[in-house]
């Protein structure tokens, strides 16, 4: 068995040199050096994947990366050299990265599922509609769409093998990856954002099973780089997931949910088809501890689409007195029934990579007090006394300061038209340093979950808040999912984009089959003598007649959670509608509110608006899931369309 040792050569320092190393020695892969770590603490299974992406790739060195403080610091300094980064003068131990212009996000349109035949990847729409639940490639085309960019990719760079498992390493709800990539950035962000180096290996010995993920920033065809700060290759960017043999393959980005292996590529989209396979699910929801004055401390898992506030619920700051809210996780949900058929749920990540626009000290004031330390901020603004900037944090900044946006640029509030910083700019930062993270969220066998919430945001029609009558209808109100999307996206416009159980853009399996397994939830549970949570829908976005929002939000929307945890509780505060139950007249806690609230119209239900809803949504189901709609759905959605006619 391999044993884990200390690396036996000193850190290099991994500057990309044009020259290949030659091994004289044994700490060698498929011919090419070790620099860093040594070959025999890597498996059988690992050594056979470095050995054969190596042959693929050509990297000049390979890097087995140890997880430690030193050694990430040291990868810090060699991209501060290169002008990938650099020092956050005013934080302590803070980097901002700027990318190339062209590598600023997600790329959605090149992002596929692998699998034999499409319709186990993605459902087939109606003749003549374009699918928009994701994107299938076959097996012919992968291995196509790899051998046109792979191939000597990695020439003059080093290869990092980084062992990662998300979870805590020891939780039975836990998998490991081992990703390889030739970008130092996304070492240093892995580092934050995984639990990762030498003691995940130790876990791997024994040819253990793991993910395969495998990225490249690349080189475009042309061989010229851009950025060198930044390199990439826009234009045959790809991002690919094999299910059946649990591999991620991505290509082209540094940036993000493209290039961070863990996060979207494993979590939810290799992990919801683990999932689907073990009976568990894999979620786009944050978890969040609440306390009642009570002392009596149950969670929630919560899915909203991007834009919605979903960073600001998870690290909420309630405004009802007695109240204690601490987080768990933000973005990422694994929830599996116990032995008693109690869900349980852990946060597979170990940071936040949150979107910096809009999070300010009124805002989200728990996520501006942890990004002052060990934060890679990515595409935010400088200012003049060593700090950072974006739109929103404009009370956050002394007026003094000289702003230079996201591009390098001078920028001027009020006058430049640009934004400061990218939309889609962020901050990476390891959850453990939050004043309010859960006492829990490390814990091995998860947190109990008492309640499933939806949301979305949704200025016309519906409710605050509702709750489902059954798990079947709570699944059919997931799926129903919609939300406005913010001008910022990639979408033209204000539109109301469906957005099922927000994670439309991260299924790795047909969303016909995962409302299908969601169903069976039901069941497992029961069989295990417990019950799935209860589920719920929010809106915090519902206008008034002149566009005024009529609830306050934020943390005042902890009176919300407060009657979901009544209801959970058993507690009849609920008046019966056709969509579902919403809080009996008074029941929600409005004692304290600076304005008053018009609960009338918070909670109207105008028919006209439900039947163009029930519409829209038969419609939804029709061209997208013509073929894989279970008929639970289906029947949940008539009888809905019936409860409405009859109001
Ligand atoms: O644009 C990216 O690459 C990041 S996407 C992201 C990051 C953190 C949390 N959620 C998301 C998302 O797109 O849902
Ligand atoms: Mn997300």
């Amino acid at each position: 068995m391999p044993q884990v040792s200390e690396p036996n050569t000193k850190l290099h320092p991994i500057n990309d040199c044009p020259t290949k190393l030659r091994s004289s020695d044994s700490n060698q892969i498929g011919g090419t050096p070790v620099v860093h770590g040594n070959v025999t603490q890597l498996s059988a299974k690992i050594r056979a994947y470095v050995e054969e992406s190596v042959a693929l790739c050509q990297p000049d060195r390979i890097h087995i990366v140890d997880g430690s403080h030193e050694e990430s610091d040291i990868l810090l300094h060699t991209l501060e050299t290169r002008g990938t980064i650099k020092p956050v003068t005013h934080f302590e131990h803070c980097w901002i990265a700027h990318t190339d212009p062209a590598d600023v996000a997600r790329v959605e349109s090149r992002t596929f599922i692998c699998t034999e035949r499409r319709e186990q990847a993605i459902p087939t729409p109606r003749e003549g509609v374009r699918g928009t639940l994701g994107n299938w490639i076959s097996p012919a085309d992968y291995e196509a769409a790899i051998k046109a960019r792979f191939p000597g990719c990695m020439k003059g760079r080093t290869m990092y093998v980084i062992p990662y498992s998300m979870g805590p390493i020891k939780s039975p709800l836990s998998k490991f990856g081992i990703e390889l990539t030739d970008s130092a950035y996304v070492v240093c962000s892995m580092h934050i954002m995984t639990r990762m180096g030498l003691n995940v290996l130790e876990k791997l010995t024994d040819n253990s099973d793991f993910i395969k993920g495998l990225h490249s920033v690349g080189t475009p065809a042309s061989g010229k780089i851009a950025m060198a700060f930044w390199p990439c290759d826009p234009e045959r960017t790809i991002i690919l997931h094999k299910p059946a043999t649990n591999e991620i393959v991505s290509y082209g980005s540094g940036y993000g949910g493209n290039s961070l292996l863990g996060k979207k590529c494993f979590a939810l989209r290799i992990g919801s088809t683990i999932a689907q396979r073990e009976g568990w699910l894999a979620e786009h929801m944050l978890i969040l501890g609440i306390t009642n004055p009570k002392g009596v401390k149950k969670y929630i898992a919560a899915a909203f689409p991007s834009a919605c506030g979903k960073t600001n619920l998870a690290m909420l700051n309630p405004t009802l007195p007695g109240y204690k809210m601490e987080c768990v996780g933000d973005d990422i949900a694994w929830m599996k029934l116990d032995s008693k058929g109690q869900l349980r749920a852990i946060n597979p990540e170990n940071g936040f990579f949150g979107v910096a626009p809009g999070t300010s000290s009124e805002t989200n004031p728990n996520a501006m007090n942890i990004v002052h330390k060990n934060t890679i901020f990515t595409n935010v603004a400088s200012t003049s006394d060593g700090g950072v900037f974006w739109e929103g944090m404009e009370h956050d900044i002394s007026p003094d300061v000289e702003i230079t946006d996201w591009m390098g640029k001078p920028w001027k509030m009020g006058v430049s038209k640009t934004p400061a910083a990218h939309p889609n700019s962020r901050f990476c930062v390891p959850a453990r340093q939050s004043a309010i993270i859960d006492p829990a969220w490390e814990d091995n066998d998860g947190v109990p979950i008492s309640a499933i919430i939806f949301g979305g945001r949704r200025p016309d029609g519906v409710p605050l808040v509702y709750e489902a009558n059954s798990w079947a209808h709570g699944v059919f109100i997931g799926s129903a999912m919609r939300s406005e999307t913010t001008a910022a996206a990639e979408h033209k416009g204000k539109q109301i984009m469906h957005d099922p159980f927000a994670m439309r853009p991260f299924f790795g399996y047909n969303f016909g089959h995962y409302m299908k397994h969601w169903l069976t939830m039901e069941e497992r549970a029961a069989k295990l003598g417990g019950h799935m949570p209860k589920i719920f829908h929010i809106n915090w976005f519902r206008k008034g007649d002149n566009g005024e929002y009529l609830w306050p939000g934020f943390g005042e929307n902890c009176r919300v959670l407060e009657w979901i945890l009544q209801r959970v509780d058993g507690q009849d505060c609920y008046e019966q509608t056709p969509i579902g139950r919403i809080p009996a007249p008074g029941a929600l806690n409005y004692e304290g509110l600076h304005a008053p609230v018009n609960e009338k119209k918070l909670f109207s239900i105008p028919k006209d608006f439900w039947l163009l809803e029930v519409e829209d949504i038969r419609q939804y189901y029709a061209d997208q899931v013509p073929h894989d709609l279970p008929p639970e759905i289906a029947k949940e959605l008539d009888d809905l369309q019936r409860r409405i006619e009859q109001m």
